[in-house]
C-alpha cells in the first residue's frame, strides 16, 4: 500500500486535507496579507514567486536556465533545468512533497534542510500562496527517470501526483493562470515590469541565464536573453548606458566579502551627472528604502575619501568631504545575502539587521582604500570629483543665506500666486499645485477655501538633472512650491516645517501634464524625498471625458467607462448624449472641476510611492540628460505617450 494511502486509512490524510484547505482558503480570503495587492502589483508577484525558487535552485548550483513565458491567455510557465522538487512521499504529511510544497501555506522554503532561502517574496511566501490564487496550476516534475505531474484548481486538485512518462532529463516546470476572481482589475501581465524584475535577478546572480518571453502576440513572438557573468558590475553598466550617463572612469570597481554565512558585494562607478543612484538589496530583495546594508556602504565611502585627502594631503586642515560630496554622480549597487533577513519599516522596504552595517562598512572601507592605492589616476579623479561637489555645496550654502536674508524662506513671503487657506493643522490641509494660469484660476475659484491652498506653477521649467542644489535656489518655478511647503529642501529639510498634510500634483493627461509631474516628482524625489517616503505627496486624477444626457451628468476616466456612460444614458429609446472630451483642465468651469477632482468626497488622487519617484526620476535623466540615443529609445518605446514631446 503507499504512503499515503496508509494515510488515507489512519484519518490522517482527510485531516491534513482539512488543514490544507483551511490554509490555502485563508490566502484566498485575505490575499492581500501574503502578495501585498491584489491589483497589478500582486499579479506580477506571483511570478516572482516562482522565479524565486529556480533562482535557488540555480544559487544551490543545481541549475544553469531559467525559462520564463507568457503565454496566450496571460498564462505564466517558468520551467528550470534544476533537479525538479522532490516527489517522494513526505513522511509527516503523507502526501508527495511537491504536493505539500504547493498546498501547504508556508512550505514554500526549504524544509529539512539548512542553508539559506536567498530569495523569496516581499512577505516570504512561496508556491502554495501562487496555487491558491491561481484559476488552474500544472507543475510538472522531471526527475531524470519519470515525468511527474499534477493539476490543481484553485489549490485544490482530485487526483495525486502521477508519473505520465519517462525522460533522462531533470527540472520543474510550473505553469498557471492567475485567477480573475482574486484578481478583479486585471491578469494582463506587462512585459517591461517582469523584464525589469528578471533583469534585476539576472544581474544579482551572476551567471544564471533566464530566457523570457512574451507569446502572447503569436505574430510577434519577443524573447530575451538576461545572462550576466558580470553580476552587479554589469548592473552599473547597464544603468549608465540606459539613462545615457558618461562614466567618469574606465571600469566598474567591485568589491566583495564572507562573514560566516553573510556575503556582501558591493559595484560602483561615477559619471558626469550631479545624481545618486544607490540600489540595495537584501537575499536579492530590493530594500528600496536602504538599511544597514547600505548605511554601511555610505559611511565607508565617506571615510575612506577623507582618510585618502588626509593622506596624500589634499585636504587642508578642516576640510571635510560629507556624504553628499562623496556620493555626487555615483550610481552603486549594494547587494548582501543573509540567512536571516530583517525587514523593518512600513513598506518592509528596510533592511534591519544591525551586524550588518560594521560587516560592510569594514569590508567596503579595506577593500576600496585598496583599490585607491592601486589606482592613483583613478583615485585621483574620484577624489577631485568629490572636491567640486563640495565647493558647490559650499556655494549652494551662500547662495541659501543671501535667499534667506531676502527671507524668501519665511512665511511672511509666501509666493504671489499662492491662495492658501485658512485652517493651518497640518492634518486637515491640503495645497494643489496645478500647471498653468487658466486651470489655476478655476482650481481657486472651485476649491474650498478653508482646507484647499492653490498654487499655479508659471516660468519655464529647471533642468533639475543638470543643476546641482544652489540653482534651485532661484528657479522661478521651483522656489514657490518651496516656499509654500515651507520645509525647505536638501540638508535644511524639515518635515516638521510643512504647511500642508496633502501634496496634489494637478496636471492635464496629455504629454506636457506628464512632463510636468515628472519634473515635480523627480524634484520631490532628490531634494524633498521625505515628502514622498512620508506618504504626502498625490497625483490628482481629472476625467477625460463629460457625458450627459440635458441634466444627467457623468464624468469618464477612460475610454470604457465613457463608453458605458454613453449606454446607460441613451437608455431604450436610444436618445441623444453629448459628449465632451476635455484636452485639459483649463476647460472645466470652477463648479466642474470641484466636482471632479477636487471634492474629497468624490474626487480619486494617488497616493505616490517612492517606487513611482524613482520611475520619474530614471525618465526625466533619459529626457532631460544630454545622450541622444536613449532618449532616442526611450521616446520610440513610449511613443505612445510622448508623441508630440518637444526635447
Ligand atoms: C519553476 C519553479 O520550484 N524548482 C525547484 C524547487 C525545489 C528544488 C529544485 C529542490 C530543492 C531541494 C532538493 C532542497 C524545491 N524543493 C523543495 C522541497 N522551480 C522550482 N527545484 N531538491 C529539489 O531544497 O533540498 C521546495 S522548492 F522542499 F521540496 F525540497
Amino acid at each position: 500500500m503507499a504512503e499515503n494511502q496508509k494515510a488515507a486509512v489512519n484519518n490522517e490524510y482527510d485531516e491534513n486535507q482539512i488543514q490544507v484547505l483551511e490554509g490555502l482558503e485563508a490566502v484566498r480570503v485575505r490575499p492581500g496579507m501574503y502578495i501585498g495587492s491584489t491589483g497589478p502589483k500582486g499579479l506580477h508577484h506571483l511570478v516572482y514567486e516562482i522565479v524565486d525558487n529556480a533562482i535557488d535552485e540555480a544559487l544551490a548550483g543545481y541549475c544553469s536556465e531559467i525559462n520564463v513565458k507568457i503565454l496566450p491567455g496571460d498564462v505564466i510557465e517558468v520551467a528550470d533545468n534544476g533537479r525538479g522538487i522532490p516527489t517522494g512521499i513526505h513522511p509527516k504529511e503523507g502526501i508527495s512533497a511537491a504536493t505539500v510544497v504547493y498546498t501547504i501555506l508556508h512550505a514554500g522554503g526549504k524544509f529539512g534542510g539548512g542553508g539559506y532561502k536567498v530569495a523569496g517574496g516581499l512577505h516570504g511566501v512561496g508556491a502554495s500562496v501562487v496555487n491558491a490564487l491561481s484559476e488552474w496550476l500544472e507543475l510538472t516534475v522531471k526527475d531524470g527517470k519519470n515525468i511527474h505531474f499534477q493539476r490543481f484548481e484553485r489549490g485544490k486538485y482530485d487526483e495525486e501526483i502521477k508519473i505520465i512518462g519517462e525522460t533522462s532529463e531533470t527540472g520543474t516546470t510550473v505553469k498557471f493562470k492567475a485567477d480573475p476572481l482574486i484578481f478583479e482589475e486585471t491578469t494582463v501581465y506587462d512585459y517591461e515590469i517582469l523584464l525589469k524584475r528578471l533583469r534585476e535577478q539576472a544581474f544579482l546572480n551572476a551567471g544564471v541565464r533566464i530566457v523570457f518571453s512574451d507569446l502572447r502576440n503569436e505574430a510577434e513572438p519577443v524573447t530575451e536573453v538576461l545572462h550576466y557573468e558580470g553580476g552587479i558590475r554589469e548592473f552599473v553598466e547597464h544603468i549608465h548606458k540606459t539613462r545615457g550617463l558618461e562614466p567618469l572612469t574606465q571600469k566598474v570597481i567591485y568589491v566583495s566579502g564572507v562573514q560566516g554565512d553573510s556575503t556582501a558585494e558591493v559595484a560602483m562607478q561615477y559619471n558626469d551627472s550631479y545624481n545618486e543612484v544607490i540600489l540595495s538589496f537584501a537575499n536579492n530583495i530590493h530594500t528600496i528604502d536602504g538599511g544597514s546594508h547600505e548605511t554601511g556602504f555610505k559611511n565607508a565611502l565617506t571615510k575612506v575619501l577623507n582618510d585618502y585627502g588626509k593622506k596624500f594631503n589634499l585636504l587642508k586642515d578642516g576640510e571635510k568631504l560629507i556624504g553628499e560630496d562623496v556620493r555626487e554622480g555615483l550610481t552603486a549597487i549594494v547587494s548582501v545575502k543573509l540567512t536571516n533577513c530583517e525587514f523593518e519599516g512600513q513598506t518592509k522596504g528596510r533592511l534591519g539587521n544591525p551586524e550588518v552595517r560594521p560587516f560592510v562598512e569594514n569590508m567596503v572601507y579595506e577593500k576600496l582604500m585598496c583599490y585607491l592605492e592601486e589606482n592613483p589616476a583613478e583615485a585621483r579623479d574620484i577624489f577631485d570629483k568629490s572636491m567640486a561637489a563640495q565647493r558647490a555645496r559650499e556655494a549652494a550654502k551662500k547662495a541659501r543665506e543671501t535667499a534667506r536674508r531676502k527671507s524668501a524662506m519665511n512665511s511672511a513671503s509666501l509666493p504671489g500666486k499662492l491662495a492658501d487657506c485658512s485652517e493651518k493643522d497640518v492634518e486637515f490641509t491640503e495645497i494643489y499645485i496645478v500647471e498653468g494660469d487658466s486651470a489655476g484660476g478655476s482650481a481657486k475659484q472651485g476649491r474650498d477655501r478653508r482646507y484647499q491652498a492653490i498654487l499655479p506653477l508659471w516660468g519655464k521649467m529647471l533642468n533639475v538633472e543638470k543643476a546641482r542644489i544652489d540653482k534651485v535656489y532661484g528657479n522661478e518655478k521651483l522656489m514657490p512650491v518651496v516656499t509654500a511647503l515651507g520645509t525647505s529642501i536638501g540638508e535644511d529639510f524639515d518635515i516638521s516645517k510643512l504647511r500642508y498634510g496633502k501634496i496634489i500634483i494637478m496636471a492635464d493627461a496629455d504629454v506636457d501634464g506628464s512632463h510636468i509631474r515628472t519634473l515635480l516628482l523627480t524634484f520631490f524625489f532628490r531634494f524633498m524625498r521625505q515628502l514622498i517616503s512620508n506618504g504626502n505627496v498625490y497625483i490628482a486624477q481629472p476625467p477625460l471625458f463629460k457625458v450627459w444626457r440635458g441634466k444627467q451628468v457623468r464624468y469618464a476616466f477612460s475610454d470604457e467607462e465613457r463608453d458605458a456612460y454613453i449606454k446607460e444614458l441613451a437608455g431604450e429609446n436610444n436618445a441623444k448624449v453629448d459628449v465632451q472630451r476635455y484636452k485639459g483642465l483649463g476647460e472645466m468651469d470652477p463648479d466642474q472641476l470641484w466636482e471632479t477632482t477636487m471634492d474629497p468626497e468624490r474626487r480619486t488622487i494617488i497616493k505616490v510611492e517612492m517606487e513611482d519617484a524613482v520611475k520619474a526620476d530614471e525618465i526625466f535623466t533619459i529626457l532631460m540628460g544630454d545622450k541622444v540615443a536613449p532618449r532616442k529609445e526611450f521616446i520610440e518605446k513610449n511613443a505612445k505617450f510622448v508623441e508630440n514631446l518637444d526635447i
